[in-house]
């Protein structure tokens, strides 16, 4: 008899382990570690207005960003569920300058998986009550067995083996691909229980939505701006519409279930653009191009940067596909002037 009820985030791992070339059980124990420390984060984040979890705790991370309580909260909690499970031997944060070896006992001795997450997205919204959002991005590593190295974190996005994010808002959302498509689990926080809400998300191929931070207008690249007033003009079904909530994982949820492009692009002051390539744009331009759309620095696809640095910056445009091609054609275009 078929089930009535929803499949819950548990029941589907498991289903799906099969599917997972390397299925040994240990890629799911490890989505359902994040799935644990995603319900503990949840719980503090829509009570944040209520108790003294609010502020800055007067640090700052390793971006030299004031360090909300929130965010080293969520580093703390992803960081013990990851650890404690024994799921992962190395764990990346955005919150922490180095990687952590967490090959601590006896299981995590033989993990095969790092994980890189920036625990709290778009954190200057917490105090707002805006949306915010956890990313996380899993590889196998490279080397071989005994410590961590660098350069188990430091892979193109096309080896990602998982990505997903958390969004933190009006429900709580986690949505998440193993490389054979994107799902999306809805949390019940009266059961505290993700149900499949968003089964085989696809991105529409082209929108009406832009969302990109227009008040660095003038410093941005010549194609960007030409884009921008692409998307301004009144014919072809345009204007578009802007959308901006300054939150990467809420702007891209709503890109990638109505169709929209997200664009962070390099400006004057910042040659790199301001968003992370290894725990923010590979995680989301997998899950992007999983979904049928696209990702790219406005010239490449994101997924195939080999990354030098941990916390290394890239311009980043993602979300409905012929919306990143367009945006890469005014880039061409653009620099193609620049030189005649
Ligand atoms: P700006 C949040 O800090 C973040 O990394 C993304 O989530 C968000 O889209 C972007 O930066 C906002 O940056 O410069 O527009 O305030």
């Amino acid at each position: 008899m078929k089930s009535t009820s929803p499949l819950t985030l548990g029941e589907f791992i498991i289903d799906k382990q099969a599917d997972f070339q390397y299925s040994s059980g240990e890629l799911s124990r490890l989505l359902s570690a994040i799935r644990l420390a995603s319900k503990v984060v949840n719980q503090q984040v829509n009570k944040a207005g209520l108790v003294d979890i609010i502020g800055a705790m007067g640090n700052q991370n390793v971006q030299g960003e004031e360090q909300q309580k929130l965010d080293v909260f969520a580093n703390e909690v992803f960081i013990a569920a990851l650890n404690n499970r024994e799921v992962v031997c190395g764990i990346a944060s955005e919150e922490n300058e180095d990687f952590i070896d967490v090959r601590t006992g006896e299981n995590s001795q033989k993990s095969k998986y790092v994980v890189l997450i920036d625990p709290l997205d778009g954190s200057s919204n917490i105090d707002v009550n805006v949306n915010v959002g956890t990313i996380f991005s899993i590889y196998r590593r490279v080397s071989q067995d005994g410590p961590v190295q660098l350069e188990d974190f430091l892979q193109p996005g096309n080896k990602q083996v998982a990505a997903g994010y958390v969004v933190y808002g009006s429900s709580t959302m986690l949505v998440y691909t193993t490389g054979n498509g994107v799902n999306g689990f809805t949390l019940d926080p009266a059961l505290g229980v993700f149900y499949l809400s968003h089964p085989n998300i696809k991105i529409p191929t082209k929108g009406k939505i832009y969302s990109i931070n227009e008040g660095n207008y003038i410093k941005f690249p010549q194609g960007i701006k030409d884009y921008i007033k692409y998307c301004q003009e009144e014919k072809e079904g345009r204007p578009y519409t802007s959308r901006y909530i300054g939150s990467l994982v809420a702007d891209f949820h709503r890109n990638m279930l109505k169709g929209g492009i997200y664009i962070y692009p390099s400006y004057s002051q910042s040659p790199k653009g301001k968003l992370r390539l290894l725990y923010e744009c590979n995680p989301m331009g997998f899950l992007a191009e999983q979904a049928g759309g696209k990702a790219s620095n406005g010239f490449q696809r994101i997924l195939d940067l080999n990354p030098v640095e941990l916390h290394e910056r890239t311009p980043f445009v993602c979300g409905s596909s012929e919306m990143v091609e367009k945006v890469e054609e005014f880039m061409k275009n653009a620099e193609r002037n620049e030189k005649s």
